[in-house]
Protein backbone atom coordinates (compact mmCIF):
# COMPACT_ATOMS: atom_id res chain seq x y z
CA UNK A 1 0.00 0.00 0.00
CA UNK A 2 1.57 3.22 -1.09
CA UNK A 3 -1.43 5.61 -0.28
CA UNK A 4 -2.87 4.66 3.20
CA UNK A 5 -4.73 5.80 6.33
CA UNK A 6 -5.01 4.95 9.60
CA UNK A 7 -8.37 4.12 10.90
CA UNK A 8 -9.14 4.23 14.83
CA UNK A 9 -11.92 2.40 15.67
CA UNK A 10 -13.40 2.27 19.34
CA UNK A 11 -15.94 -0.20 20.54
CA UNK A 12 -17.49 -0.39 24.05
CA UNK A 13 -15.57 -3.72 24.63
CA UNK A 14 -12.13 -2.83 22.47
CA UNK A 15 -10.27 -0.77 20.30
CA UNK A 16 -8.24 -0.88 17.02
CA UNK A 17 -5.50 1.01 14.99
CA UNK A 18 -5.95 -0.66 11.65
CA UNK A 19 -3.78 0.92 8.75
CA UNK A 20 -6.11 0.51 5.48
CA UNK A 21 -5.60 1.43 1.68
CA UNK A 22 -5.98 0.18 -1.96
CA UNK A 23 -3.94 -2.38 -3.28
CA UNK A 24 -4.93 -3.69 -6.87
CA UNK A 25 -8.08 -2.60 -6.44
CA UNK A 26 -8.49 -4.52 -3.11
CA UNK A 27 -8.58 -2.64 0.17
CA UNK A 28 -5.74 -4.02 2.31
CA UNK A 29 -5.95 -3.37 6.13
CA UNK A 30 -3.08 -4.05 8.48
CA UNK A 31 -3.87 -4.21 12.08
CA UNK A 32 -1.21 -2.15 14.00
CA UNK A 33 -2.46 -2.14 17.61
CA UNK A 34 -4.90 -3.18 19.49
CA UNK A 35 -6.37 -2.93 22.90
CA UNK A 36 -9.19 -3.52 25.35
CA UNK A 37 -11.83 -1.00 26.61
CA UNK A 38 -14.38 -1.50 29.18
CA UNK A 39 -16.30 0.85 32.10
CA UNK A 40 -14.50 1.82 34.91
CA UNK A 41 -15.79 3.43 37.67
CA UNK A 42 -15.13 6.83 39.40
CA UNK A 43 -16.13 9.77 40.99
CA UNK A 44 -19.29 7.24 41.99
CA UNK A 45 -20.17 6.97 38.60
CA UNK A 46 -19.45 4.29 35.36
CA UNK A 47 -16.83 5.70 32.90
CA UNK A 48 -14.58 5.49 30.46
CA UNK A 49 -11.00 6.10 30.77
CA UNK A 50 -11.17 8.47 27.98
CA UNK A 51 -7.28 9.38 28.90
CA UNK A 52 -6.14 5.65 28.33
CA UNK A 53 -7.99 5.65 25.03
CA UNK A 54 -5.73 8.63 23.83
CA UNK A 55 -2.72 6.85 24.88
CA UNK A 56 -3.60 4.12 22.98
CA UNK A 57 -3.95 5.95 19.87
CA UNK A 58 -0.47 7.69 19.95
CA UNK A 59 0.99 4.17 20.59
CA UNK A 60 -0.89 2.77 17.63
CA UNK A 61 0.05 6.30 15.71
CA UNK A 62 3.71 6.31 16.53
CA UNK A 63 3.99 2.13 15.54
CA UNK A 64 3.56 3.61 11.96
CA UNK A 65 6.42 5.70 12.31
CA UNK A 66 8.67 2.57 11.77
CA UNK A 67 7.18 2.25 8.93
CA UNK A 68 8.83 3.55 5.32
CA UNK A 69 5.69 4.84 4.07
CA UNK A 70 3.61 7.18 6.79
CA UNK A 71 -0.29 7.46 6.93
CA UNK A 72 -1.64 10.17 5.09
CA UNK A 73 -4.24 10.69 7.40
CA UNK A 74 -6.55 9.39 10.72
CA UNK A 75 -10.29 9.19 11.22
CA UNK A 76 -11.55 7.72 15.22
CA UNK A 77 -14.92 6.75 15.12
CA UNK A 78 -16.23 5.58 18.88
CA UNK A 79 -19.43 4.15 20.21
CA UNK A 80 -22.53 6.55 20.16
CA UNK A 81 -24.25 9.25 22.77
CA UNK A 82 -21.05 9.62 25.47
CA UNK A 83 -19.94 13.12 25.61
CA UNK A 84 -17.22 15.58 27.79
CA UNK A 85 -17.87 19.27 28.59
CA UNK A 86 -15.00 21.56 28.74
CA UNK A 87 -14.96 24.72 31.00
CA UNK A 88 -13.63 28.10 29.06
CA UNK A 89 -9.78 27.01 29.55
CA UNK A 90 -11.03 23.87 27.43
CA UNK A 91 -9.96 21.59 30.36
CA UNK A 92 -12.07 18.59 30.81
CA UNK A 93 -15.49 19.73 33.92
CA UNK A 94 -16.81 16.25 33.44
CA UNK A 95 -15.42 12.33 33.38
CA UNK A 96 -16.39 10.78 30.24
CA UNK A 97 -19.63 9.03 31.83
CA UNK A 98 -20.90 5.55 30.73
CA UNK A 99 -24.40 5.33 28.83
CA UNK A 100 -24.70 2.32 31.23
CA UNK A 101 -24.63 4.92 34.19
CA UNK A 102 -27.44 4.87 36.58
CA UNK A 103 -27.69 8.59 36.49
CA UNK A 104 -30.22 8.82 33.96
CA UNK A 105 -32.72 6.27 35.38
CA UNK A 106 -36.47 7.94 35.16
CA UNK A 107 -35.28 10.90 33.50
CA UNK A 108 -36.27 10.26 30.12
CA UNK A 109 -39.86 10.15 31.46
CA UNK A 110 -39.72 13.81 32.95
CA UNK A 111 -38.22 14.98 29.83
CA UNK A 112 -41.07 13.90 27.74
CA UNK A 113 -43.45 15.08 30.43
CA UNK A 114 -42.32 18.57 28.87
CA UNK A 115 -41.53 17.18 25.41
CA UNK A 116 -44.56 15.23 23.58
CA UNK A 117 -42.38 11.96 22.41
CA UNK A 118 -44.40 12.16 18.75
CA UNK A 119 -42.87 16.09 18.64
CA UNK A 120 -39.28 14.81 19.96
CA UNK A 121 -39.72 12.11 17.48
CA UNK A 122 -41.21 13.85 14.55
CA UNK A 123 -38.49 16.78 14.61
CA UNK A 124 -35.16 14.45 15.31
CA UNK A 125 -36.39 10.65 14.36
CA UNK A 126 -34.33 9.32 17.15
CA UNK A 127 -35.44 6.75 19.32
CA UNK A 128 -35.87 6.87 22.67
CA UNK A 129 -33.54 5.13 24.23
CA UNK A 130 -32.43 6.57 28.05
CA UNK A 131 -29.20 6.81 27.84
CA UNK A 132 -29.36 9.06 24.68
CA UNK A 133 -27.03 12.27 25.43
CA UNK A 134 -30.65 14.80 25.59
CA UNK A 135 -31.60 12.54 28.88
CA UNK A 136 -27.50 12.49 30.20
CA UNK A 137 -27.56 16.02 29.84
CA UNK A 138 -30.93 16.16 31.47
CA UNK A 139 -29.59 14.31 34.54
CA UNK A 140 -26.86 16.46 34.71
CA UNK A 141 -28.95 19.88 34.80
CA UNK A 142 -30.57 18.28 37.80
CA UNK A 143 -27.92 16.74 39.25
CA UNK A 144 -25.10 19.10 39.14
CA UNK A 145 -26.51 22.33 37.49
CA UNK A 146 -22.93 23.93 38.33
CA UNK A 147 -21.24 21.73 35.83
CA UNK A 148 -23.97 22.90 32.79
CA UNK A 149 -23.39 26.33 33.86
CA UNK A 150 -19.52 26.31 33.66
CA UNK A 151 -19.74 24.30 30.44
CA UNK A 152 -18.58 26.30 27.08
CA UNK A 153 -17.65 23.17 25.00
CA UNK A 154 -20.22 19.83 24.59
CA UNK A 155 -18.05 16.97 22.58
CA UNK A 156 -18.81 13.52 21.81
CA UNK A 157 -16.11 10.97 22.43
CA UNK A 158 -14.60 11.16 19.03
CA UNK A 159 -14.78 14.86 19.00
CA UNK A 160 -12.64 15.17 22.31
CA UNK A 161 -10.41 12.52 20.70
CA UNK A 162 -10.04 15.05 17.54
CA UNK A 163 -10.26 18.12 19.93
CA UNK A 164 -6.85 16.16 21.84
CA UNK A 165 -5.40 15.13 18.60
CA UNK A 166 -5.64 18.31 16.46
CA UNK A 167 -7.00 21.21 18.89
CA UNK A 168 -9.84 21.94 16.71
CA UNK A 169 -13.49 21.64 17.82
CA UNK A 170 -16.06 20.30 15.95
CA UNK A 171 -19.35 17.76 16.33
CA UNK A 172 -19.34 15.21 14.10
CA UNK A 173 -22.84 14.93 12.12
CA UNK A 174 -23.29 11.16 12.16
CA UNK A 175 -22.43 10.81 16.03
CA UNK A 176 -24.46 14.29 16.84
CA UNK A 177 -27.54 12.56 15.47
CA UNK A 178 -27.41 10.20 18.47
CA UNK A 179 -27.84 12.81 20.97
CA UNK A 180 -31.48 13.24 19.90
CA UNK A 181 -30.52 16.89 19.48
CA UNK A 182 -30.18 17.51 15.88
CA UNK A 183 -33.46 18.30 13.69
CA UNK A 184 -33.01 15.44 11.27
CA UNK A 185 -34.31 17.99 8.27
CA UNK A 186 -31.73 21.11 8.48
CA UNK A 187 -29.39 18.27 9.84
CA UNK A 188 -28.02 20.93 12.89
CA UNK A 189 -28.35 21.44 16.43
CA UNK A 190 -32.40 22.03 17.07
CA UNK A 191 -32.17 25.03 19.02
CA UNK A 192 -35.89 25.13 20.05
CA UNK A 193 -35.54 21.75 22.00
CA UNK A 194 -32.00 22.59 23.61
CA UNK A 195 -33.68 25.99 24.60
CA UNK A 196 -36.73 24.67 25.94
CA UNK A 197 -34.65 22.17 27.92
CA UNK A 198 -32.22 25.24 29.44
CA UNK A 199 -29.18 24.19 28.12
CA UNK A 200 -26.33 26.11 26.86
CA UNK A 201 -26.58 26.84 23.18
CA UNK A 202 -23.59 28.49 22.72
CA UNK A 203 -21.73 24.49 24.04
CA UNK A 204 -22.98 23.07 20.98
CA UNK A 205 -19.67 23.52 18.30
CA UNK A 206 -20.26 23.66 14.95
CA UNK A 207 -21.61 20.57 12.79
CA UNK A 208 -19.02 18.81 10.28
CA UNK A 209 -19.96 15.83 8.27
CA UNK A 210 -17.85 13.09 7.35
CA UNK A 211 -15.18 13.39 4.98
CA UNK A 212 -13.84 17.02 6.48
CA UNK A 213 -10.19 17.46 7.20
CA UNK A 214 -10.34 18.40 10.55
CA UNK A 215 -6.90 19.61 10.77
CA UNK A 216 -3.31 17.91 11.75
CA UNK A 217 -1.75 16.90 14.25
CA UNK A 218 -0.72 19.79 16.91
CA UNK A 219 2.81 20.51 16.29
CA UNK A 220 4.14 18.92 19.58
CA UNK A 221 2.47 15.57 18.74
CA UNK A 222 3.51 15.47 15.33
CA UNK A 223 7.01 15.98 17.21
CA UNK A 224 6.54 12.74 19.66
CA UNK A 225 4.76 10.52 16.77
CA UNK A 226 8.01 11.96 14.43
CA UNK A 227 4.94 12.32 11.34
CA UNK A 228 2.22 14.34 10.56
CA UNK A 229 -0.92 13.98 9.18
CA UNK A 230 -4.52 14.55 8.02
CA UNK A 231 -7.35 14.26 10.10
CA UNK A 232 -10.19 13.60 8.97
CA UNK A 233 -13.62 13.10 10.13
CA UNK A 234 -15.31 9.61 9.34
CA UNK A 235 -18.80 8.66 10.10
CA UNK A 236 -17.64 9.74 14.19
CA UNK A 237 -20.85 7.21 15.42
CA UNK A 238 -19.18 3.40 15.12
CA UNK A 239 -22.57 2.17 13.42
CA UNK A 240 -22.50 4.88 10.83
CA UNK A 241 -19.07 3.46 9.65
CA UNK A 242 -19.88 -0.36 10.15
CA UNK A 243 -23.19 0.63 7.67
CA UNK A 244 -21.20 1.79 4.90
CA UNK A 245 -18.88 -1.15 5.05
CA UNK A 246 -22.50 -3.60 4.19
CA UNK A 247 -21.40 -5.32 1.04
CA UNK A 248 -24.72 -6.69 0.36
CA UNK A 249 -26.72 -3.40 0.34
CA UNK A 250 -29.85 -4.18 -1.99
CA UNK A 251 -32.63 -4.89 -0.08
CA UNK A 252 -31.20 -6.32 2.49
CA UNK A 253 -31.33 -6.36 6.38
CA UNK A 254 -28.29 -5.58 8.20
CA UNK A 255 -27.31 -6.48 11.97
CA UNK A 256 -23.84 -4.47 12.71
CA UNK A 257 -23.23 -7.54 15.79
CA UNK A 258 -20.77 -6.05 18.54
CA UNK A 259 -21.80 -5.00 22.04
CA UNK A 260 -24.99 -3.96 20.71
CA UNK A 261 -26.99 -5.73 17.86
CA UNK A 262 -28.24 -2.86 15.67
CA UNK A 263 -30.76 -4.11 12.89
CA UNK A 264 -32.15 -2.17 10.01
CA UNK A 265 -31.78 -1.19 6.81
CA UNK A 266 -30.40 2.02 4.81
CA UNK A 267 -32.40 4.86 3.68
CA UNK A 268 -32.92 8.37 2.07
CA UNK A 269 -35.10 10.03 4.64
CA UNK A 270 -36.06 9.90 8.14
CA UNK A 271 -38.95 7.49 8.56
CA UNK A 272 -41.29 9.22 11.29
CA UNK A 273 -44.62 7.27 11.01
CA UNK A 274 -46.26 6.63 14.42
CA UNK A 275 -45.54 2.90 13.63
CA UNK A 276 -41.71 3.12 14.02
CA UNK A 277 -41.98 5.20 17.09
CA UNK A 278 -44.31 2.51 18.46
CA UNK A 279 -41.52 -0.17 17.76
CA UNK A 280 -38.99 1.97 18.79
CA UNK A 281 -37.34 2.38 15.65
CA UNK A 282 -34.47 5.26 15.23
CA UNK A 283 -33.62 7.42 12.12
CA UNK A 284 -29.72 8.10 12.58
CA UNK A 285 -28.13 10.52 10.00
CA UNK A 286 -25.56 8.56 8.01
CA UNK A 287 -22.70 9.90 5.41
CA UNK A 288 -23.93 11.75 1.89
CA UNK A 289 -27.08 11.97 3.72
CA UNK A 290 -28.36 8.62 4.30
CA UNK A 291 -29.99 7.64 7.24
CA UNK A 292 -30.18 4.22 8.97
CA UNK A 293 -33.50 3.22 10.03
CA UNK A 294 -32.88 0.59 13.10
CA UNK A 295 -32.86 -0.60 16.26
CA UNK A 296 -31.09 -1.28 19.22
CA UNK A 297 -30.71 -4.91 20.14
CA UNK A 298 -29.25 -5.85 24.16
CA UNK A 299 -26.53 -7.52 21.87
CA UNK A 300 -23.41 -9.78 22.42
CA UNK A 301 -22.95 -7.39 25.40
CA UNK A 302 -25.03 -10.05 27.58
CA UNK A 303 -22.46 -12.61 26.51
CA UNK A 304 -19.32 -10.36 27.33
CA UNK A 305 -20.54 -9.71 30.63
CA UNK A 306 -21.21 -13.48 31.21
CA UNK A 307 -17.34 -14.07 29.89
CA UNK A 308 -16.71 -11.47 32.63
CA UNK A 309 -18.77 -13.03 35.15
CA UNK A 310 -16.69 -16.01 34.14
CA UNK A 311 -13.50 -14.43 35.31
CA UNK A 312 -13.08 -15.05 31.73
CA UNK A 313 -12.14 -18.43 31.96
CA UNK A 314 -13.81 -19.33 28.08
CA UNK A 315 -13.60 -17.65 25.01
CA UNK A 316 -16.18 -16.13 22.73
CA UNK A 317 -15.34 -19.04 20.51
CA UNK A 318 -15.61 -21.14 24.21
CA UNK A 319 -18.66 -20.13 24.55
CA UNK A 320 -20.17 -20.59 21.17
CA UNK A 321 -18.45 -24.15 21.06
CA UNK A 322 -20.43 -24.91 24.66
CA UNK A 323 -23.37 -23.72 23.25
CA UNK A 324 -23.69 -25.79 20.90
CA UNK A 325 -24.31 -28.99 22.94
CA UNK A 326 -27.05 -27.56 24.39
CA UNK A 327 -29.97 -29.29 22.99
CA UNK A 328 -33.27 -28.32 23.83
CA UNK A 329 -35.35 -26.83 26.61
CA UNK A 330 -33.70 -23.39 26.28
CA UNK A 331 -35.74 -20.84 28.35
CA UNK A 332 -37.66 -17.56 26.56
CA UNK A 333 -35.74 -14.28 27.76
CA UNK A 334 -36.64 -10.95 26.73
CA UNK A 335 -33.08 -9.83 26.19
CA UNK A 336 -34.20 -6.08 26.08
CA UNK A 337 -35.25 -6.19 29.20
CA UNK A 338 -33.77 -2.94 30.67
CA UNK A 339 -32.54 -5.40 33.85
CA UNK A 340 -30.09 -6.29 31.10
CA UNK A 341 -28.24 -3.27 30.78
CA UNK A 342 -26.01 -2.56 33.91
CA UNK A 343 -27.06 -5.98 36.10
CA UNK A 344 -24.64 -6.71 39.00
CA UNK A 345 -24.18 -9.99 37.17
CA UNK A 346 -25.29 -11.24 33.95
CA UNK A 347 -25.65 -14.89 34.82
CA UNK A 348 -27.69 -14.33 38.07
CA UNK A 349 -29.60 -11.99 36.15
CA UNK A 350 -30.34 -14.29 33.32
CA UNK A 351 -31.02 -17.26 35.97
CA UNK A 352 -33.66 -14.91 37.96
CA UNK A 353 -35.55 -14.06 34.84
CA UNK A 354 -35.81 -17.55 34.22
CA UNK A 355 -37.13 -18.52 38.05
CA UNK A 356 -39.06 -15.66 37.66
CA UNK A 357 -40.85 -16.71 34.61
CA UNK A 358 -41.05 -20.47 35.74
CA UNK A 359 -38.54 -21.67 33.08
CA UNK A 360 -36.09 -23.80 32.73
CA UNK A 361 -33.18 -22.25 34.36
CA UNK A 362 -29.52 -22.51 32.58
CA UNK A 363 -27.04 -23.64 34.58
CA UNK A 364 -23.47 -24.62 32.90
CA UNK A 365 -21.72 -22.14 30.74
CA UNK A 366 -23.18 -23.51 27.52
CA UNK A 367 -26.56 -23.23 28.57
CA UNK A 368 -26.64 -19.99 29.47
CA UNK A 369 -24.62 -19.01 26.44
CA UNK A 370 -27.21 -20.68 24.67
CA UNK A 371 -30.06 -18.84 25.85
CA UNK A 372 -28.64 -15.81 25.21
CA UNK A 373 -28.20 -16.32 21.46
CA UNK A 374 -31.57 -17.92 21.07
CA UNK A 375 -33.21 -15.18 22.44
CA UNK A 376 -30.47 -13.11 20.44
CA UNK A 377 -32.09 -14.75 17.98
CA UNK A 378 -35.39 -14.39 18.45
CA UNK A 379 -35.37 -10.46 18.68
CA UNK A 380 -33.55 -10.37 15.35
CA UNK A 381 -36.92 -12.17 14.01
CA UNK A 382 -39.39 -9.70 15.83
CA UNK A 383 -37.07 -6.48 14.62
CA UNK A 384 -37.73 -7.83 10.97
CA UNK A 385 -41.21 -8.30 11.39
CA UNK A 386 -41.70 -5.00 12.59
CA UNK A 387 -39.12 -3.77 9.16
CA UNK A 388 -41.16 -5.94 7.25
CA UNK A 389 -44.58 -4.12 8.62
CA UNK A 390 -43.44 -0.63 8.14
CA UNK A 391 -42.12 -1.14 4.49
CA UNK A 392 -44.62 -3.40 3.68
CA UNK A 393 -42.40 -5.87 1.76
CA UNK A 394 -40.70 -8.86 2.55
CA UNK A 395 -37.09 -8.88 2.51
CA UNK A 396 -35.20 -12.10 1.59
CA UNK A 397 -31.30 -11.17 2.98
CA UNK A 398 -30.04 -10.36 5.92
CA UNK A 399 -26.13 -9.23 6.51
CA UNK A 400 -24.22 -9.40 9.48
CA UNK A 401 -21.19 -7.25 9.82
CA UNK A 402 -18.81 -6.74 13.24
CA UNK A 403 -17.20 -8.74 15.65
CA UNK A 404 -20.47 -11.03 16.87
CA UNK A 405 -20.33 -12.07 12.47
CA UNK A 406 -17.71 -14.61 13.84
CA UNK A 407 -20.29 -16.42 15.80
CA UNK A 408 -21.07 -19.05 13.31
CA UNK A 409 -23.92 -20.65 15.51
CA UNK A 410 -25.66 -17.06 16.09
CA UNK A 411 -25.46 -16.73 12.24
CA UNK A 412 -27.02 -20.40 11.73
CA UNK A 413 -30.05 -19.67 14.60
CA UNK A 414 -30.82 -16.17 12.63
CA UNK A 415 -30.87 -17.80 9.10
CA UNK A 416 -33.02 -20.90 11.15
CA UNK A 417 -35.22 -18.56 12.81
CA UNK A 418 -35.90 -15.83 9.71
CA UNK A 419 -35.89 -18.70 6.90
CA UNK A 420 -33.81 -15.80 5.39
CA UNK A 421 -29.99 -16.02 3.64
CA UNK A 422 -27.43 -14.62 6.10
CA UNK A 423 -24.17 -13.29 4.96
CA UNK A 424 -21.60 -12.89 7.60
CA UNK A 425 -18.70 -10.53 7.54
CA UNK A 426 -16.68 -8.39 7.22
CA UNK A 427 -15.36 -8.62 10.77
CA UNK A 428 -13.81 -5.39 10.85
CA UNK A 429 -17.06 -3.32 9.13
CA UNK A 430 -16.22 -0.31 11.19
CA UNK A 431 -12.74 0.19 10.66
CA UNK A 432 -13.32 -0.28 7.00
CA UNK A 433 -16.47 2.00 6.98
CA UNK A 434 -14.14 4.62 8.95
CA UNK A 435 -11.52 4.27 5.97
CA UNK A 436 -14.12 4.49 2.65
CA UNK A 437 -14.97 7.63 4.12
CA UNK A 438 -10.87 8.71 4.17
CA UNK A 439 -10.50 7.19 0.95
CA UNK A 440 -13.69 8.94 -0.66
CA UNK A 441 -12.04 12.61 0.72
CA UNK A 442 -8.83 11.62 -0.98
CA UNK A 443 -9.68 10.99 -4.27
CA UNK A 444 -9.18 7.53 -3.77
CA UNK A 445 -12.51 6.11 -4.33
CA UNK A 446 -14.98 7.59 -5.89
CA UNK A 447 -18.54 7.10 -4.00
CA UNK A 448 -19.78 4.95 -1.45
CA UNK A 449 -21.72 2.34 -4.60
CA UNK A 450 -17.85 2.15 -5.26
CA UNK A 451 -16.71 1.51 -1.74
CA UNK A 452 -19.16 -1.23 -1.43
CA UNK A 453 -18.47 -3.13 -4.50
CA UNK A 454 -14.49 -2.55 -3.50
CA UNK A 455 -15.73 -4.45 -0.10
CA UNK A 456 -17.54 -6.95 -1.57
CA UNK A 457 -14.49 -8.51 -3.46
CA UNK A 458 -11.54 -7.71 -0.83
CA UNK A 459 -13.15 -9.63 2.03
CA UNK A 460 -14.52 -12.72 3.07
CA UNK A 461 -18.23 -13.33 3.50
CA UNK A 462 -19.63 -16.44 4.37
CA UNK A 463 -23.32 -17.45 3.52
CA UNK A 464 -25.93 -19.02 5.96
CA UNK A 465 -28.98 -20.73 5.38
CA UNK A 466 -31.81 -22.78 7.14
CA UNK A 467 -31.08 -26.05 8.14
CA UNK A 468 -33.34 -28.59 7.30
CA UNK A 469 -33.76 -30.27 10.23
CA UNK A 470 -35.58 -30.06 13.74
CA UNK A 471 -37.31 -26.61 12.66
CA UNK A 472 -40.43 -24.95 13.67
CA UNK A 473 -41.89 -21.97 12.18
P1 LIG B 1 -17.61 -3.48 19.78
O1 LIG B 1 -17.13 -2.72 18.58
O2 LIG B 1 -18.98 -3.12 20.21
O3 LIG B 1 -16.62 -3.43 20.91
P2 LIG B 1 -16.97 -5.87 18.19
O4 LIG B 1 -17.49 -5.56 16.82
O5 LIG B 1 -15.51 -5.80 18.41
O6 LIG B 1 -17.73 -5.02 19.32
O7 LIG B 1 -17.49 -7.32 18.54
C1 LIG B 1 -17.24 -7.89 19.78
C2 LIG B 1 -18.01 -9.19 19.89
O8 LIG B 1 -17.56 -10.12 18.90
C3 LIG B 1 -17.80 -9.92 21.20
O9 LIG B 1 -18.71 -9.47 22.18
C4 LIG B 1 -18.00 -11.38 20.83
O10 LIG B 1 -19.31 -11.79 21.15
C5 LIG B 1 -17.79 -11.43 19.35
N1 LIG B 1 -16.60 -12.25 19.02
C6 LIG B 1 -15.32 -11.85 19.00
N2 LIG B 1 -14.50 -12.88 18.68
C7 LIG B 1 -15.29 -13.97 18.50
C8 LIG B 1 -15.06 -15.35 18.16
N3 LIG B 1 -13.83 -15.81 17.95
N4 LIG B 1 -16.13 -16.16 18.05
C9 LIG B 1 -17.38 -15.71 18.26
N5 LIG B 1 -17.66 -14.42 18.60
C10 LIG B 1 -16.65 -13.57 18.71
C1 LIG C 1 -22.77 0.77 19.10
C2 LIG C 1 -23.40 2.07 19.51
C3 LIG C 1 -24.87 2.15 19.15
C4 LIG C 1 -25.36 3.10 20.18
C5 LIG C 1 -24.63 2.60 21.41
C6 LIG C 1 -24.50 3.58 22.52
O1 LIG C 1 -21.42 0.69 19.47
O2 LIG C 1 -22.71 3.17 18.97
O3 LIG C 1 -25.09 2.58 17.83
O4 LIG C 1 -26.75 3.12 20.31
O5 LIG C 1 -23.37 2.18 20.92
Amino acid sequence: MKTYCLSVDIGASSGRVIAGGLENGKLELVEVHRFGNQIIEKNNHFCWDIESLFQEIIKGIKKCSAFDEKPVSIGIDTWGVDFVLLDGNDQLLTDAIAYRDPRTDGIMEEVTEIFMKERLYLETGIQFQKFNSIYQLAALKKQNPEVLEKAKTFLMIPDYLNFLLTGVKANEYTNATTTQLINAFTRNWDKEIIDRLGLNFEMFQEVMMPKTVLGNLKEELAEECGFDMNVVLPATHDTGSAVLSVPQSEDTIYISSGTWSLIGVENYFPICVTKALDYNFTNEGGMDYQFRFLKNIMGLWMIQEVKRNYGNRYSFADLVEMSKGVNGGTAIVNVDDERFLKPENMIEEIQKYCMETNQQVPVEPGEIANCVFENLAASYKNAIAEIEDIFEKEFHTINVIGGGSQNELLNQLIADTTNKEVFAGPVEATAIGNLIAQLIALGEISDIAEARSIVKQSFEVKKFTRSTVNLQD
